[in-house]
């Protein structure tokens, strides 16, 4: 029976991922912050089933800021994977925490590579990076050979994680991959991503429980697949018999406009009579052209499933049910 331990469990990515491992049959091991509130997150369907919880998923307290008790968790749970997706992800917010996003992102991902280092068995590691290591590339798309220029705390913070685990891959000869991963939505992502806020705020003016939505740059552009997708390929990558690194991308570029038309239409509004344009949210330096190649994940057998109008869709409709049952009480960021 294999066994996984995932960095950032209670996530949008990381609440999918421990349902298709579980679904493959392994057994699921999680690091949980001390802060992190199990009951209504995303876990909870797992957490509170009896089946699984204590049997073949099992929660650990911990956080990358203290080696020596992910040391012992390591040691003690002997995983063949381990799934590292945790730390500060919003690119905005990591203007104002610079140090914090560095500090989870980029040191967070080195104690980890340094502990795996000094781990008597042999472990695979998938470090889930980001797109925003490119920046501002001067190629689009981008695949797993760009140099790598971020623009944002974030983005370096990442590129510098990445970096290492690619150092320490060619130093010691250790499995380890980076999966590089473009925007990838669900209706479990933060309320403060674009998609979830957009989608989010749509259901509840049709619901009569919001009346406008403030948003930054309406005309930048991104590649937004589903999440459900891009934990497939975070397990693909790690059933490779190399470690190497991959894009998980769709190809494609959207704009954030294009979120709204597609949002407002499903609950049958015109988008125009309800954004305000709010220049505190202008990220300002913007990433921009973040499109990648999937190419050579494709070339493993990764394809993603989920159209972008579809992806929409979906979120509006499990926003219009969710706002439904419980009434939305505070605006996003
Ligand atoms: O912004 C623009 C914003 O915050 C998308 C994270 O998972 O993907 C994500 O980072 C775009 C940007 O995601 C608002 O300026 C306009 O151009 O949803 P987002 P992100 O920054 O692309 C990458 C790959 C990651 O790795 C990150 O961890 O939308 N935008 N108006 C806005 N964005 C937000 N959040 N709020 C607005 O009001």
């Amino acid at each position: 029976m294999p066994i996984a331990l995932i960095t950032g469990i209670t996530g949008q990515d990381g609440s999918y991922l421990a349902e298709f491992l579980l679904d493959r049959g392994y057994t699921v091991h999680g690091l949980v912050r001390r802060t992190s509130t199990l009951e209504r997150s995303r876990l909870q369907h797992l957490y509170s089933n009896p089946a699984i919880y204590g049997k073949t998923l099992h929660l650990h307290y911990g956080d990358l800021e203290q080696p020596i008790n992910f040391m012992r968790i390591l040691q003690r749970v002997n995983p063949s994977e381990i799934y590292h997706l945790a730390g500060q992800s919003h690119v905005g917010l990591s203007f104002e925490m610079a140090e914090t996003t560095t500090d989870s992102v980029a040191m967070g991902t080195l104690r980890l590579l340094e502990i795996i280092r000094e781990h008597p068995s042999p472990v695979r590691f998938f470090h889930a990076t980001s797109s925003e290591i490119f920046g501002r590339p001067t190629l689009s798309p981008q695949d797993e050979n760009t140099p790598l220029s971020p623009v944002n705390p974030y983005g370096a913070a990442k590129g510098f994680a990445t970096q290492m685990v690619r150092i320490y891959r060619e130093k010691f000869g250790l499995y380890l991959a980076n999966g590089i991963l473009y925007n990838h939505e669900s209706p479990r992502r933060g309320e403060n991503f674009v998609t979830r806020k957009i989608c989010r705020t749509a259901a509840a003016i049709k619901l009569g429980q919001a009346s406008e939505l403030r948003l930054g740059d309406t005309s930048a552009q991104r590649d937004w697949g589903d999440a459900r997708d891009y934990v497939r390929g975070m397990w693909m990558i790690l059933q490779q018999p190399v470690a190497d690194d991959f894009v998980l991308a769709t190809g494609i570029l959207h704009s954030v406009q294009d979120i709204l038309e597609l949002a407002f239409q499903e609950v049958g509004l015109d988008w125009r009579a309800h954004v305000r344009k709010d220049d505190r949210l202008m990220r300002g330096p913007e990433s921009t052209t973040l499109v990648g190649n999937p190419e050579k994940a494709r070339r493993m057998g990764w394809v993603p499933s989920t159209q972008f109008p579809e992806l929409i869709r979906w979120m509006v409709k499990a926003e219009l049910d969710s706002l439904s049952r419980a009434p939305r009480t505070e605006d996003p960021a």
